[in-house]
């Protein structure tokens, strides 16, 4: 299956529930202004935010009024530019070359996918023929650092960890300098899912940052907050809170299969104006796709 299709695939149950609202809204009627009201508010209900909703229909209005728009399947093909054009800022490729080793610090509440992703993540950077660690400073439970071995062993790269209840920073430290050691391009940590009300766990994840950063000037490379497409708005409050207390430099959003939300994507894009380095669309390997405006604009509008 080649990407876009995989997109597709994964954002089955976003692109219907929007192009079965397009199609009842503009079925057997005149296109008007009540009519792009209407569909504003599908928007808002699939999650799209209000502030982005608001913006996308404006610009559709306008492309309206200059004769662009006359069919339903025009209105699709003149959204999904719109989005596109939304999108495209956050498209910013993670690039692991240019430092080594470049370091990956992994964040996001219990439960988001951030060890199956860090997985994922790996087999991508080791498919195009890095080196890569992995550091299991989740020791809130002895599952946690098992699940990373276990993935670490189907990968057959080595894991840093410690015993559980241990200090996740110290876990970290001890990854840092074994990728130092052993010369490893790519080293990657996973956190423990916690809940970013409580403040003293975020200070637990400064504190790893603040240890990784003496090992290796502007380190970590990559503060990589994890976010669940199921939560939908409630991923944008996640992620303005981790980015606020610890600076996120990219996302990845993942379940975008299993939920109707895609559109929470915008909002993040618009108004969080954080890069998206991936899109998980599945619970498989190669089911970790790189973001890109393009493809996941047309999966969202594009028929099968
Ligand atoms: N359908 C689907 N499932 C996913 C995706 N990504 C992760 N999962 C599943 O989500 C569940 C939780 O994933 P984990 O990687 O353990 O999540 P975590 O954030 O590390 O969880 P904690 O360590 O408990 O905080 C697992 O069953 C994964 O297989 C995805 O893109 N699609
Ligand atoms: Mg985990």
């Amino acid at each position: 299956m080649g990407l876009l299709d995989k997109i597709k695939n994964g954002l089955t149950k976003t692109r219907e529930q929007i192009l079965t609202r397009i199609e009842w809204i503009f079925q057997g009627k005149p296109i008007d202004e009540d009519a792009f009201e209407e569909l504003e508010e599908a928007l808002i209900l699939a999650d799209t935010g209000i502030e982005t909703s608001q913006l996308l229909m404006e610009r559709l209005k306008e492309r309206w009024k200059r004769g662009h728009i006359k069919t339903t399947e025009d209105i699709k093909t003149c959204m999904a530019e719109e989005l596109e054009k939304i999108l495209k800022p956050v498209e910013v490729p993670l690039d692991v070359n240019s430092i080594k080793p470049f370091v990956i610090l992994t964040l996001g509440v219990n439960g988001v996918g951030k060890t199956t992703t860090i997985a994922k993540m790996a087999k991508i950077f080791l498919d195009s023929g890095k080196t890569v660690l992995l550091g299991a400073c989740d020791t809130f439970r002895a599952a946690a650092i098992e699940q990373l071995e276990v993935w670490a062993k189907r990968l057959n790269i080595d894991i840093i960890k410690h015993k559980e209840g241990s200090d996740p920073a110290a876990v970290a430290y001890d990854a840092i300098k074994a990728s130092v050691a052993r010369g490893i391009d790519v080293v990657i940590l996973d956190t423990a899912g916690r809940l970013h009300t409580k403040t003293n766990l975020m200070e637990e994840m400064k504190k790893i940052k603040r240890v990784i950063s003496k090992e290796i000037h502007n380190a970590p490379h990559e503060t990589l907050l994890v976010v669940d497409a199921t939560n939908g708005q409630n991923a944008i409050v996640q992620a303005k809170t981790f980015n606020d207390a610890l600076g996120v430099t990219g996302i990845v959003i993942t379940k975008l299969d299993g939920t109707a939300k895609g559109g929470f994507i915008l909002p993040i894009a618009h108004i969080l104006k954080l890069p998206i380095r991936y899109i998980g669309v599945g619970e498989k390997f190669d089911d970790l796709i790189p973001f890109t405006a393009g493809y996941f604009s047309r999966a969202m509008l594009e028929g099968n």
